[in-house]
């Protein structure tokens, strides 16, 4: 389709005040490189290529992170290498991620002792260049702000997580430093005329909710997005803010926050209906075309079709943007993304009159996860629900003098765990798929229960060895370097009593088979988070067939984006939607 290009940044003001403009404006805030390249026919590499890029695909707008390197980065010697696969683009794509376990700031020595990165020392000049080089009609935004991703990637999230509960001054003094070096160089960034806006990507939620509880976020990090954003509101600036995940408990502190919109709805964490009609006139929407069907998997008629849909259903009185419900990612076709920003400005024109199915395609409508409520009562003749408050508590040296008083008052180390402590966990784990409790208090329950096992080893080997439910070998498929989740899995496990062999991320199916053979585990568990990466899951399934070992092992494979009619198509036994649930399931398929 050919479209007139007349970048106009007033139209994306326009929409970020929730009124409407001429057109709905595009609103992706990252493009990955090989649908850049792909897109302009050549590779995209110097500021004025981006420039052509982001003008040719029809934007208002550039967008740049802060300097050649970012203010705060991912410390030397912290990262993992990992190959992206299954991309159409042919070679693979090679990423380097976080780790997850430990990080470099781990304790109040390491962090006095740490070289933190000045905004001084930091090469600004290409916000010099876009003031010069900027087509008519376009501004550059900068993406700039997180403050919370760094955090828990200097500490490694783990040790972020347990911080937060039990040395939450480490954390807070980690943030306001990291909150202060950002700061500085907004300030330095913003004083550029090109700059029309600033993206804060600070990924605070998962598909369920928050990672962690609002309270945090609002002693520590809201009042660095609060600074930031009356900055922008009084410079006349956009402010947007990304997040992944479902956001819903603190969309009102977004708007306190001063900001203008919010990003990118995830179609399986938030509906963006019901967004739309709760926050929508404070608000602007930019997002939730689907990244995880549609945009990956879907044909470029599909992506009409939703692109129609969503122009049709929230864009009417304007504060509304298309994007996908993340970025344009390496393993998004060329021509979905081509008709995303086609299907924009064909519906796109102010008034929207679009009618109802007035086009064909196959597209996927929000799936959001109904919470559970309640726990379940089960009477064991011991206090599993006083076990479970003094696990999450972390009070260890209380949940072995319970241990010590139930073993007094006759009952055998073994029943203590399978009547006190296994439903303990359960009860935990359900009150993480409530909402009541966040990750850190449930990953501080399981290693406490692992602690209080640990004191009475002795006691429960002297029985003979704790009876173990079974082998687990369980990993991230190859490609995939998502891995909290599965580390949460992991000790979930743990604490119901099975043996675990954690093979980490971007596991081959050719390691997955080894490990079944050397291991001989009842249960093989599969993890992805990544739609490209699924695929793995099922070509792990063909090599354990190949090698003649499918029908020794039970398959669960879970993750985000992994369905219960995917699981059943690639031939796994089961699948689970969270932690809690995978540990259930794994005891279900041994009996
Ligand atoms: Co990424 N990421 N990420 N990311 N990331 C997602 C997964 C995404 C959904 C965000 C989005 O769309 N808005 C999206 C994937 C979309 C898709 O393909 N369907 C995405 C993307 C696109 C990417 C990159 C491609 C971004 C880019 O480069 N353009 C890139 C890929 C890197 C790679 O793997 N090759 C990338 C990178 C990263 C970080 C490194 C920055 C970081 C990962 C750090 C790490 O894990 N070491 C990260 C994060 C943190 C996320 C989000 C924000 C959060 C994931 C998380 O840790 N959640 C995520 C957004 C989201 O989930 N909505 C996103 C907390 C965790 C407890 O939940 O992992 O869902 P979860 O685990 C749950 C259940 O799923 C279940 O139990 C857990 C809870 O009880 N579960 C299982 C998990 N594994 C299970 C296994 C089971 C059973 C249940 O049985 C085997």
């Amino acid at each position: 389709m050919k479209r007139e290009l007349k970048p106009n940044f007033e139209r994306y003001m326009t929409a970020l005040h929730c009124e409407e403009p001429d057109r709905v404006p595009l609103g992706d805030w990252h493009v990955d490189q090989r649908p850049k390249d792909a897109f302009m026919g050549r590779p995209v590499k110097t500021l004025q290529d981006h420039v052509d890029f982001w003008y040719n695909a029809g934007f208002d707008y550039v967008t740049s992170s802060s300097g050649i390197l970012e203010p705060v980065r991912v410390p030397e010697g912290m990262t993992v290498r990992g190959e992206g696969v299954h991309t159409e683009y042919g070679d693979k794509v090679s990423r380097e991620w976080a780790q997850t376990h430990e990080g470099v700031l781990t304790s109040w020595e390491k962090y006095e002792n740490y070289k933190w990165p000045k905004a001084d020392d930091l090469d600004l000049s290409k916000w010099d260049t876009f003031d010069k080089i900027l087509p008519k009609g376009m501004k550059a935004i900068l993406l700039l702000g997180k403050i919370y991703t760094p955090a828990w990637m200097y500490m490694g999230a783990e040790t972020f997580f347990s911080a937060l509960e039990q040395d939450e001054e480490l954390v807070a003094a980690i943030i306001n430093r990291i909150g202060e070096i950002q700061y500085q160089t907004f300030m330095r960034v913003t004083e550029h005329p090109c700059v029309g806006a600033v993206i804060n990507p600070d990924d605070i939620a998962f598909n369920t909710g928050l990672l962690v509880n609002p309270k945090y976020l609002r002693k520590y990090l809201f009042p660095w997005y609060k600074k930031m954003g009356k900055v922008c509101r009084e410079k006349g600036i956009g402010f947007i803010f990304h997040s992944d995940g479902d956001c819903t408990e603190i969309m009102d502190d977004l708007i306190d926050c001063g900001f203008h919109a919010f990003n990118p709805i995830q179609p399986n964490a938030m509906n963006i209906v019901e967004v739309k009609k709760k926050w929508g006139k404070k608000l602007c929407l930019i997002g939730n075309l689907n990244l995880d069907s549609t945009l990956t998997l879907g044909t470029p008629e599909d992506v009409r079709a939703e692109v129609y849909e969503r122009i049709r259903t929230i864009a009417p009185g304007g504060g509304y943007m298309v994007s996908s419900s993340n970025s344009i990612t390496d393993y998004v076709p060329a021509a979905n993304m081509r008709a995303l920003l086609d299907a924009t400005y064909e519906f796109g024109q102010y008034p929207i009159r679009l009618e109802e199915g007035g086009i064909q395609g196959k597209f996927w409508t929000s799936q959001t996860k109904v919470r559970k409520t309640g726990t379940t009562k089960v009477d064991t003749g011991l206090d599993a629900e006083a076990y479970a408050e003094a696990l999450i508590a972390n009070d260890i040296p209380k949940t072995i003098s319970m241990m010590q008083q139930d073993i007094d008052g006759g009952t055998t180390p073994q029943n203590v765990v399978s009547r006190g402590l296994i439903p303990a966990i359960t009860i935990v784990g359900e009150q993480f798929q409530n909402g009541q409790i966040y990750i850190p208090e449930m990953m501080i329950a399981a290693r406490a229960m692992s602690a209080t096992l640990d004191h009475f080893k002795q006691k429960l080997a002297g029985q003979g060895e704790a009876k173990k439910l079974g082998t687990v070998v369980i990993g991230t498929v190859q490609g995939d370097l998502h891995d909290i989740g599965k580390n949460l899995v992991v000790m979930i496990l743990k604490g119901q009593g099975f043996q675990v062999e954690d093979l980490g991320v971007s596991v081959s199916a050719a390691k997955f088979v080894q490990a079944v053979k050397e291991k001989k585990p009842e249960i093989l568990a599969i993890g992805a988070l990544l739609t490209t990466t699924m695929i793995e899951m099922k070509n792990t399934i063909e090599a354990l067939k190949a090698a003649g070992l499918r029908e020794q092992v039970k398959v669960i494979v879970g993750g985000a984006p992994v369905t219960p009619a995917f699981a059943a198509q690639i031939g796994a036994d089961g699948t689970a939607y969270d932690a809690p649930g995978a540990a259930k399931l794994c005891k279900e398929l041994l009996q």
